[in-house]
């Protein structure tokens, strides 16, 4: 074939110009890609591409020419870039560039992701309605694919992406105009396109209304994006994109700013008690709409669809494939609040959870936390019986055997539903307790999960886990009786703790 014609003596330009050609040729069907006629793929694959000279700009493209130019400010997610002060249009010169890099998708597993700007989701961009983008495309000379970029703020055809299109190591230039304020996607639409949004090429930009933003405490960045790897959730290692598992839209896993943990533990986005909080959200998809909410939070507002409308006292919105919303809120209690997909099983099983952490003082009118717990035995109920034939729960246990048999209690019904009856756990969700090598090593840690909760990276039986529990409000008598319970169960250790240890560990 042609392509591969001996002409070419290096190995990395037969891989990226067959690439581009055969991009070319699957994009041809759909979209008249500048880059992609037919004279200019031959004229690639015979390498006599000029390259783009740093002055061939935007010079003459329609005489107003006097707007000031900015360099605008880029940010990494959950960063966003500072509120535009300005109360006039410039020309805004963006220059953001496509990389492929191998990067941790989630604790031992590692993927190599298509980015603008080396990360996931890819920069934040924010402008002003009526300003003029100068959007420089850079595609990285180590890449393998072309790239361009799709810009749901852009007015004209393709969204930018034919005069985007960009092969590795060139730049591309093209200008437009921000008609429409609002806070929109980005993504590469090279074919295949489902490919490129599916390894993380997608981003958002806001278009500031010409009146601005109503100011707030902080303003966070978080997309959501789907992926899908040959091998399962968690599976460990270098894992390759599953085109079948895309197509059939089966996603491993669904993640907030491209990792499992991404917004977790040190991540966690953080905020103050009265403070207002402004999140930016978008979804790249490729394929999954989101449910996207906050446990413990309802959005003050939220800009539906990241357009104008307002809608306020929001439980969950729902943003779309493409799609991005702008939800607002003001703390009012400390505490963890957890940024899901409701779609459940994505943010329990497939990594959609992030977490906001609220520092500040309590306000028990608000909230109070559990202030009773207390057996409940209706009148004729089923467990009356049971009950019955058993000794009544004692207040305080005498003894270790006491402690253990009052802790069985309190493990079935605080503990039970996520740990199992059989102590053994859910495989990637719940860690086991029985023989757990995280636990026996160190009885405290029992303790201080259930009094304080536990979340971030752990290890146990050499399955990492990184996820969520909540602190269990339970006294000192029945944490030191659950954890007794657990340590003697299961075929664990034994060893007893007692409510003096527990009161101790809430210091
Ligand atoms: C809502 C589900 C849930 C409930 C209820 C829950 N846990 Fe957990 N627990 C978890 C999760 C998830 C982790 C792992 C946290 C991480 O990875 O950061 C965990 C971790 C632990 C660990 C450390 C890991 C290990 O396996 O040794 C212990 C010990 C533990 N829990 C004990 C308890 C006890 C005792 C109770 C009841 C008083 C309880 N948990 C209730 C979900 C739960
Ligand atoms: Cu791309």
């Amino acid at each position: 074939m042609l392509l591969f014609d001996s002409t070419f003596n290096h190995h990395k330009e037969i891989f990226n110009y067959s690439n581009l050609a055969l991009a070319c040729l699957l994009a041809l069907g759909t979209l008249n890609i500048t880059g992609c006629d037919k004279t200019n793929t031959e004229a690639t694959a015979t390498n006599a591409v000029e390259p783009m000279t740093d002055k061939a700009s935007s010079k003459d493209n329609g005489g107003e020419g006097d707007l000031p130019i900015i360099d605008a400010v880029l940010t990494h997610a959950p960063n966003v870039p500072p509120p535009i002060n300005r109360d006039y249009p410039a020309k805004v010169r963006v220059k953001m560039e496509t990389v492929e890099t191998v990067m941790r998708l989630a604790d031992g597993v590692d993927y190599e992701f298509w980015t603008f700007g080396g990360q996931v989701p890819g920069q934040f961009v924010r402008i002003r309605e009526g300003d003029e983008v100068e959007f420089h495309l850079s595609n990285h000379p180590d890449s393998k694919m072309p790239h361009n970029i799709d810009l749901h703020a852009v007015t004209g055809p393709h969204g930018g992406a034919s005069s985007s299109f960009t092969a590795p190591g060139y730049t591309s230039e093209f200008n437009f105009k921000a008609l429409n304020p609002g806070l929109y996607v980005y993504h590469c639409a090279t074919a295949p396109v489902g490919m490129h949004i599916a390894n993380g090429m997608y981003g958002l930009i806001l278009v500031e209304p010409k009146e601005g933003l109503s100011k707030v405490d902080h303003e966070y960045y978080v997309m959501q994006g789907d992926f899908y790897t040959k091998g399962s959730y968690g599976q460990q290692g270098l894992q390759p994109f599953d085109m079948d598992k895309a197509v059939s839209e089966n996603p491993d896993y669904v993640l907030f700013n491209g990792s499992v943990g991404a917004l977790t533990g040190d991540n966690a986005l953080k905020a103050n008690v009265g403070e207002t909080v402004r999140l930016f959200v978008g979804n790249g998809g490729p394929n999954l709409v989101s449910s996207f909410h906050v446990i413990g939070e309802i959005f003050d507002k939220v800009y539906v669809d990241g357009g104008t409308t307002e809608n306020h006292n929001v439980q969950t919105t729902l943003i779309p494939s493409g799609g991005a919303a702008i939800t607002e809120f003001k703390t009012d209690v400390p505490g963890e609040y957890i940024l899901v997909d409701h779609s459940i099983f994505r943010a329990f099983n497939k990594g959609a959870l992030g977490i906001l952490q609220v520092e500040g003082k309590e306000n028990k009118r608000i909230y109070s936390g559990k202030t009773k717990y207390r057996v409940y035995l209706p009148e004729g109920a089923a467990t009356q019986s049971i009950a019955n034939s058993k000794p009544a729960p004692r207040k305080v246990a005498a003894n270790k055997q006491q402690r253990i048999e009052m802790g069985k209690y309190v493990y079935d019904n605080n503990c039970a539903a996520c740990h199992q009856p059989t102590g053994l756990g859910i495989p990637k969700a719940f860690p086991p307790l029985a023989k757990s090598d995280y636990l026996l090593k160190d009885p405290n840690r029992a303790i201080n999960a259930v009094i304080h909760g536990l979340n971030g990276k752990i290890m146990v039986n050499g399955e990492v886990y990184d996820s969520v529990m909540p602190a269990v409000a339970l006294d000192d008598e029945r944490v030191a009786n659950v954890v007794t319970y657990i340590l003697n169960t299961w075929g664990n250790n034994g060893g007893e703790v007692t409510p003096d240890q527990v009161k101790a560990a809430r210091k």
